[in-house]
């Protein structure tokens, strides 16, 4: 029998643990440092071994996994555990609020909004405030006993705080976060195991793992989102003071809080499916910072005697639907395979697409990257595809689904002369980009026009795609030089363009002659050349002939740019048809020369605005990030108030990020960031 002193230390050792455990992994704000938080634990582990009379269901020992369990069994829920209805769309939301009301009419009520996790459903059974039982969804109705998979769960407390009820049962969703399963893929691929297709199916199987000892190191996570009491009336810590029982979702969301459980923090109160929408509309977006998948919002009537009242149906509670974003990959057709020259003479191939909807939008092309990225995935013209449109970026063909191939398909090959020129196309060995070296390439000077006229380059009003397609196509331009010897009688002749359009395009070409050395460096199109080190070179080579005339080193010593940029704009100055170009670019009456003004980026939506930046980013430094973000002419602060503009969030983003969710903020990732203040070429 353990000694009233061993007994004693060993329930101050296990608050002790518990109450750290749930500082680090519940609130994310640790107090112990993990060498003193490992000290404490083996001596609890020690007192336990003298005296195993004293080890307990709730001891922080008991979460490290037990032996395999031979197999499941199967758990009869008391409530069934049913999934929720689905809404796409406003529309659907409006009908499941008609549907419901007719089944009772009520005038006074409200909604609770909460993100849907996109993980694994549980429920766990607390018997006078310790965990003792933890069940899958299973098919709503039984699930499986995973009790010893459960206690591996860090943000599940093994023994609940504060007032407790003689029995309760917790639901909630389990999820890997991002990072941990990104890390577990990573591991299988080293070992050849097979990959995980997502984080829900990767927790999934966790759960389902028989060796508890491989769940403990998966750090699965926890959200709790509802709790049933089932009629016992709560009581405090002591037993004494019977504590009421929560009338509304939102005050079990804050009792399950106080209880010890991880609760999500975005969470809505809205009087109407209005206010629901804008909630939505902002988690559709934001979302993509969280460092966990959703998959859309939780809509529950808020007070739990309407909930009860409507109960359910068949298969679903009325008093609650998902309401789910748009798909983000969605299957298609690849009617062709097309190939795309760019203004640096990249040849991609693009795959043409049956139209498709995708994340509210209608998607017809999708890059394939290059030639590498075809053969890897084999994508051929007739495939059905799983197309993909994350965030801002361009569409792409994530995978072919084999089993729909049509018969007398063909593999795709890379032509081996440029679709627009002619010419013969090149690609060294040792980059997966093909191109075209056709300086005179209509795709090439095209490409160059554009980007010469672009915003944040010589900025000329009017000048887009259409006309310079039909300059190129007339010959009436070779070169961006040409631009400045176009005669309004001559942009007449053009279809669709009248007297007055063909004057104010004359007189804005004629205008960007005014701007700045650095934009026009940058409008030259110089091979990672991007508005940010075009800004650096004309700072430091102030005069086109200097530039010119600069060693590969010369431009190197300059702080910020390296070999590679500097290799690049010292081949360019010495083919002889970019010097004649600086030549007419000169009798033109272009700036080549000149200090460059304060803000030279105004262009940038960055002028003026205040900039906070959280967690790591994915290549910048945070002194790099700063500069950037100064150079468009922004300003960077520490901390996030109503002021702040944008938050530039890397992995791991603490508090900030919070606060700025909360403050409605606009959320900028690196390459975000990097889009605003360089087009740096590829
Ligand atoms: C499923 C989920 C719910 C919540 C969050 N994520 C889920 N996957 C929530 O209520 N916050 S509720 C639920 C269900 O009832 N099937």
């Amino acid at each position: 029998m353990a000694t009233p002193e061993a007994a004693e230390r060993a329930s101050e050792l296990r608050s002790l643990l518990n109450r750290a455990s749930y500082e680090y992994y519940v609130l994310d704000a640790p107090t112990l440092e993990d060498a003193v938080y490992d000290q404490l634990y083996r001596e609890l582990q020690e007192i336990e071994a003298q005296h195993p009379d004293l080890v307990v269901s709730d001891s922080p020992t008991q979460r490290v996994g037990d032996r395999p369990s031979a197999q499941f069994s199967s758990v009869r829920h008391n409530i069934p555990l049913y999934s929720l209805e689905n809404a796409f769309n406003t529309d659907e939301l409006e009908a499941w609020q008609a549907r419901w009301q007719r089944v009772m009419s009520v005038e006074q009520f409200d909604y609770v909004g909460e993100l849907k996790i996109d993980g694994s459903a549980l429920a766990l059974t607390y018997e006078h405030g310790v965990l003792v039982r933890g069940v899958t969804r299973g098919d709503g109705v039984k699930g499986e006993d995973i009790t010893p998979n459960v206690r591996t769960i860090r943000a599940i407390p093994l023994r609940l705080a504060g007032a407790v009820p003689p029995v309760v049962e917790v639901r909630g969703e389990a999820f890997l976060p991002l990072d941990v399963f990104e890390q577990i893929n990573a591991e299988r691929e080293a070992n050849g195991e097979a990959l995980f297709a997502n984080p829900r199916n990767a927790a999934a199987g966790t759960l389902r793992q028989l060796d508890s000892r491989i769940v403990a190191q998966r750090r699965l996570d926890f959200f709790a989102y509802t709790l049933h009491l089932g009629g016992s009336a709560l009581r405090d810590g002591t037993g004494d003071r019977p504590v009421s029982a929560p009338k509304t979702q939102w005050d079990c969301l804050d009792l399950l809080q106080q209880m010890g459980f991880k609760v999500n923090p975005y969470r809505c109160l809205c009087a109407s499916l209005p206010e629901l929408k804008d909630f939505a509309d902002h988690w559709q977006q934001a979302r993509m910072a969280l460092p966990y998948l959703t998959d859309g919002l939780v809509v529950k009537l808020n007070s739990l005697a309407l909930q009860e009242e409507l109960g359910f149906t068949q298969k679903f509670p009325r008093w609650a639907i998902a309401l789910k974003y748009p798909a983000e990959e969605a299957p298609t057709v690849v009617q062709q395979i097309s190939v795309n020259v760019g203004r640096t003479g990249a040849v991609t191939p693009v795959a043409e697409l049956r139209p498709v909807q995708l994340a509210g939008t209608t998607v017809a092309r999708a890059t394939l990257h290059n030639a590498d990225f075809v053969a890897e995935r084999d994508v051929r013209t007739g495939d059905t595809v799983i197309v993909r449109k994350a965030g801002e970026i361009i569409p792409e063909v994530v995978r072919v689904l084999p089993e729909l191939r049509p018969p007398h398909t063909t593999l795709f090959a890379m032509p081996t002369h440029c679709p627009e020129c002619g010419q013969p196309l090149v690609k060294p060995d040792d980059e997966a980009v093909t191109r075209c070296i056709n300086a005179s390439c209509p795709a090439i000077v095209r490409g160059a026009l554009v980007h010469w006229a672009s915003r944040a380059a010589l900025d000329i009003n009017g000048l887009g795609e259409k006309w310079v397609t039909q300059f190129v196509e007339r010959g009436l331009v070779q070169s961006v030089a040409d631009l400045y010897d176009l005669t309004v009688e001559q942009l007449q002749s053009l279809e669709r363009m009248g007297q007055k359009s063909a004057e104010n395009l004359v007189g804005a070409i004629a205008h960007s002659t005014q701007q700045p050395w650095s934009r026009v460096l940058y409008g030259l199109g110089i091979r990672h050349v991007g508005n940010v080190n075009a800004q650096v070179l004309a700072e430091q080579f102030t005069h086109v002939d200097a530039l010119a005339a600069a060693t590969v080193e010369e431009i190197a010593a300059v702080y910020g740019i390296g070999r590679e940029i500097a290799q690049s704009v010292s081949g360019w100055f010495r083919v002889p048809a970019n010097a004649a170009l600086i030549e007419r670019l000169r009798q033109a009456g272009v700036q080549l020369s000149g200090e460059p003004p304060a803000h030279p980026m105004q262009s940038t939506d960055l002028s003026g605005k205040t900039v906070v930046i959280t967690g790591t980013l994915p290549s910048l430094t945070r002194d790099e990030a700063k500069a950037l973000i100064q150079q468009a002419g922004g300003k960077v602060t520490t901390s996030i108030s109503k002021k702040t503009d944008y938050l530039l969030v890397g992995d791991d983003a603490g508090s900030k990020l919070d606060k700025a969710i909360a403050l409605g903020i606009t959320q900028l990732s690196e390459a975000q960031l990097l889009d605003f203040v360089s087009n740096a070429e590829e």
